[in-house]
């Protein structure tokens, strides 16, 4: 068999929109939503992480997270011996979270309001930095007031296997790829899911280098 290299394989699909996979009743991949973004994106990271570094914080239960994390947005999610919470400001400085850029706002409404959730206004945005053998267990997002908007996360850099699992811990988790530019919107019955992030495989990514960042856009307050 002659063998015709896939010149295209890293490229986004020539076709306009990005494909809307579904993943729940009420959650879907909107694959790519956020790759013509990615740049700027990538450049207000690293701006935000000079204001508020990237650190990595206390469970409760006194385990460092090997995910390292920082936030933006009027409140940021943070956890140590007192347990996880929405903070207005960072407790390493003192001062209020860095403001969300307007455009990561745009974005994270213009996705929710793609997979059928209209009005999303986040009010905090967790940054999560994942290194290769980084991974994150499975578990439900439950620091929210508000459990009728939605959570928008954008993926960047290295691709990763997401595990989308049931009500019950215990439940069957579903394998999800996600890669550079992907974009994840669950709401509804399906905001309570378990779910986590299988360990980083070793890779670099031309622009972010050896690391994977996920955005998570949340209603907090
Ligand atoms: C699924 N982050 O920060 S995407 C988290 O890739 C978190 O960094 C992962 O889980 C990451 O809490 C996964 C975010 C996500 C957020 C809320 C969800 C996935 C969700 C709520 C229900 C189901
Ligand atoms: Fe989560």
């Amino acid at each position: 068999m002659p063998v015709t290299p896939d010149l295209f394989a890293d490229e986004p699909m020539a076709d306009s929109r990005p494909a809307r996979v579904a993943i729940g009743e009420q959650a879907c991949v909107l694959r790519g939503f956020a790759l013509a973004a990615a740049p700027l994106l990538w450049s207000d990271i690293e701006a935000v992480a000079r204001a508020a570094p990237f650190r990595h914080m206390l469970t409760p239960g006194g385990q460092r997270m090997s995910v390292a994390t920082t936030s933006c947005g009027e409140w940021g999610w943070i956890t140590d011996r007192r347990g996880y919470r929405y903070a207005r400001g960072d407790p390493e400085s003192g001062r209020p979270w860095p403001a969300m850029p307007s455009s990561w706002m745009r974005l994270a409404h213009d996705a929710a309001a793609a997979a059928g959730f209209d009005g999303f206004a986040p009010d905090a945005c967790l940054i999560n930095r994942y290194e290769p053998g980084t991974r994150m267990s499975l578990h439900q997002d439950r620091d929210e007031r508000d459990f009728g908007a939605p959570i928008v996360s954008v993926s960047l850099g290295i691709a990763a296997v997401f595990l989308f699992g049931g009500q019950q811990r215990a439940d069957k988790a579903a394998r999800v790829p996600l890669q550079h530019g992907d974009v994840v919107v669950w709401g509804g019955v399906d905001r309570l899911r378990f779910h986590g992030v299988m360990p980083l495989r070793e890779d670099v990514h031309p622009l972010l280098g050896a690391q994977r960042i996920n955005l998570t856009f949340r209603r907090a307050a």
